[in-house]
Order: C-alpha cells, then structure tokens, then sequence
C-alpha cells in the first residue's frame, strides 16, 4: 500500500508461508534471516540494491527512499504520535494471536502445522549448515511461538492491549480524521493491514458494533485506491490449489509404497 501512495512501480513475489514453508528455504533465509514476511527488495539504477525486512522499517524507508507524496506529518507533534501508533503495532503479537484464534478447520491446519514447522526447520538446518545459526534461532522463537499459542491467560492479554490500542484510536479520532492528525500517514497504513487480519479471524463486530469513529475511519481506509491495488485475497479454491500442491505429491508417495508394499507380498505369498 505505501507503494501504490508513493507512486513507486513494483511487483510482488509470492512466498508460501505455510504449507509450502518458502520462507525456510536458503533463498529467502539470505533476504530475511528471521524468515517472515514481510521483505522489499528496492531495486534502482542510481543506487546498489537493498534489502529491507520489518515491516515497520521497510514503511519508513519507502517513504524516505522514494519521492512523491509524504507519508510522515511534517509537525513535530503527528510525526510523535505516527512514531507512537507504528511502535504499538509492532509490539502486538499479531502472529500468535492469529494461530491462537483462527477459527474452524483453518486454525485446526495452522496450529498443527507449528509441529512441522519445527521438522522442516530440522531439515534445512541439516541440509544447510552454513545457516545453522539462523536455523536455531528461528527453532527458539517457534518454540516461544508455540508456547504463546497455547498459553490462553497470554492470548487474552494479547486481546486486551489490542482492544485498547482500538479505544484510543476511536477517541483520538473523534478530533482528527487519521490516525496521526489531520494528514495519511504511515501509521494509517500499517494499522489498515491489522485491521485486515482481525477480520480475517471474525473480529470485525469491534469496530462495526461499537468504536464509530474507528469504523468511519476504516471505510475511508478501504476505499483508498492503494487498498484494492496492493491487497490480495485469494479464494478459496485458490487456497486449495496452493494446499493440494503441497500435500498431494506427499498422497501420491505414500500410495506407491504402498501399492509395492502389497505387490511384494502378493509375489511372496504366490511363490509359496
Ligand atoms: N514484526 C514483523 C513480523 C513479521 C511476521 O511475524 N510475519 C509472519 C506473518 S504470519 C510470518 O512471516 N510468519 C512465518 C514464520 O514465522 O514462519 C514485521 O512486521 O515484519
């Protein structure tokens, strides 16, 4: 979304984040080596390519990099209170929250899929010694990671600041129309895509039932144009496709050994 505001041309390249686990292949550890989305790949002639990961950092650095729009108030005051709102953000443990509480079969499939990430992390690290450090330190926070999944006093306090960073938000919105006065800014954009991901797990009743301003505040978000450009739902027949990928070829395996399992003993027991 900061792109599309700075009219910055780019393009996107899909990492499977989970069942494929791209994001634990060497390629993406020598990008990110804490081995999450999301990382920006800026590319110029005029200056050498960088790399940037955190979402937080990568928000500021297009706007520093790049001309067009800017996405940080000039007055001392917004620019401290968009500072304050992305540091709120980034201190929620979104993730955990997220594998906590999706709902229905999909959470069922993210939290089992905590245990293979630590097989497949197991197996880079083998297969890849030369990371092997990068490879423990990912296998400690899965292992914080899995531990906050199922600590529910942890998930409800995780509930609790979010609710009330959203308290703060419809109060400080009664007076200013974004989040860190009266100009967009960075702090819009990265609080939009929270917004995103609580409705992805059923939360939006929080600001439609209650939270007005929050909710104006979230339509007008919406309706940037850089929200339908940069956003990118898949359906659920996609979500399939990208499952069946994974698992299928694993299916087929397991039934060839099987039908040669059967077809060697069928062969022993005729020539008895
Ligand atoms: N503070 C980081 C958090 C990134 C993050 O946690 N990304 C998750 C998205 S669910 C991820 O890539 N998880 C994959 C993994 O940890 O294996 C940021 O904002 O960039």
């Amino acid at each position: 979304m900061a792109l599309v505001e700075k009219g910055v041309l780019w393009t996107s390249v899909f990492v499977n984040i989970g069942p494929a686990f791209e994001q634990y292949e060497p390629w993406y550890v020598q990008l990110n080596p804490r081995m999450v989305v999301p990382t920006l790949t800026i590319v110029e002639h005029t200056i050498p390519q960088r790399v940037l990961t955190d979402s937080a950092s990568i928000l500021q650095a297009i706007d520093a990099d790049f001309s067009g729009p800017s996405l940080v108030p000039q007055d001392d005051l917004s620019r401290h209170r968009m500072h304050s709102w992305l540091d709120r953000q980034d201190q929620l443990r979104l993730r955990e929250f997220s594998y906590a509480r999706q709902p229905g079969l999909t959470g069922v499939a993210l939290r089992y899929s905590l245990g293979l990430r630590r097989k497949r992390l197991l197996k880079q690290r083998k297969r890849n010694p030369n990371h092997a450090a990068v490879y423990d330190q990912k296998l400690a926070d899965l292992a914080r990671w899995r531990e906050a999944v199922e600590d529910d006093d942890g998930i409800a306090k995780i509930q609790l600041q979010i609710q009330n960073a959203l308290d703060a938000m419809d109060r400080s919105l009664v007076d200013h129309d974004f989040l860190a006065g009266d100009h967009y800014s960075l702090a819009d954009l990265s609080w939009t895509a929270v917004f995103g991901r609580l409705e992805h797990l059923g939360y939006a009743s929080w600001w439609t039932d209650e939270r007005p301003q929050l909710s104006r505040w979230l339509k007008a978000m919406k309706a940037r144009p850089s929200h339908a450009q940069a956003t990118n739902t898949l359906t659920p027949w996609q979500g399939l496709q990208l499952v069946a990928r994974v698992i299928m070829p694993k299916i087929f395996v397991v039934w060839l050994i099987k039908i040669a399992i059967f077809w060697l003993v069928a062969e022993a027991i005729s020539s008895l």
